[in-house]
């Protein structure tokens, strides 16, 4: 995947992008990242990329003109869809991600200031992404929340065992409790059952607690998912028992 990045900011991706998974999967040419710092694209010796909002009002806007050619320069080499990052945009999320890791190539533009013209949102953007409600400074730490989720979907990103393919063993809902040695630590023991050597028991306790979680956590996670026959016996089973254990 080749993934072009828009910003006034690269400095601010170098260490993230290089460093644990995504580092080792640029160094395996499983992805490569290209940076674009919107200043080189000003038109000015002062290198002015902001200006004022017509109609007056606090914040600054980025330049259209600016914005815009650094977008069509950087078409020239990435043909992929035009991400913005705005509180306005669809709500990111793992399905998003799943569609977003079977492009070949995405060009992410990261906004600062007040934001982006809005003839350039309607006119050269392709998707707008929100990672959550809340206001950041920019877009640049959106822009790596949503390279760490797509890249480690990518074939041979991640090693065997923590394949991609094991979060979606119980897809939807929260995982499990985990534990490891020791079995006894300051006091606190671990559920017998994960050291049984069980295999089916283990694997009916870890989607019980699975559900268990999400119940109590999440029940909005719940309500869009299906169940199957054996999730529906479990969370009948989670809404009997005292709600003091819940997890
Ligand atoms: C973008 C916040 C995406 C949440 C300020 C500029 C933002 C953001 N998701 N805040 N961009």
């Amino acid at each position: 995947m080749r993934i072009d990045i828009l910003t006034l900011f690269p400095e601010m991706f170098i260490q993230t992008l290089g460093t644990s998974i995504i580092g080792r999967a640029q160094v395996g040419n499983l992805v490569e990242f290209h940076f674009w710092n919107i200043r080189d694209f000003a038109k000015d010796k002062h290198r002015v990329v902001d200006d004022t909002p017509y109609g007056g009002g606090a914040g600054m806007l980025l330049k259209p003109d600016v914005v815009v050619d650094s977008i069509e320069y950087v078409k020239r080499f990435n043909q992929g869809p035009v991400i913005y990052f705005t509180p306005q945009g669809q709500t990111f999320n793992q399905q998003q991600a799943k569609i977003l890791s079977t492009e070949q190539e995405l060009i992410l533009l990261c906004g600062h200031y007040e934001g982006l013209d809005e003839r350039v949102r309607e006119n050269w953007v392709d998707l707008e992404l929100s990672i959550g409600d809340y206001v950041l400074t920019g877009g640049e730490l959106p822009a790596m929340v949503v390279i760490d989720a797509v890249v480690r979907l990518l074939p041979g990103v991640l090693g065997d065992d923590q394949s991609a393919k094991n979060d979606s063993f119980y897809d939807g809902l929260l995982e499990h409790p985990h534990y490891t040695r020791p079995a006894n630590f300051r006091g606190l023991s671990v559920p017998d059952v994960l050291l049984s050597g069980h295999h089916e028991q283990i694997r009916r306790w870890r989607l019980k607690e699975s559900l268990r979680r999400t119940y109590y956590r999440r029940p909005d996670l719940i309500k869009t998912r299906s169940l199957t026959d054996e999730e529906k016996l479990l969370l009948a089973e989670i809404v009997n028992e005292c709600s003091d254990e819940r997890g």
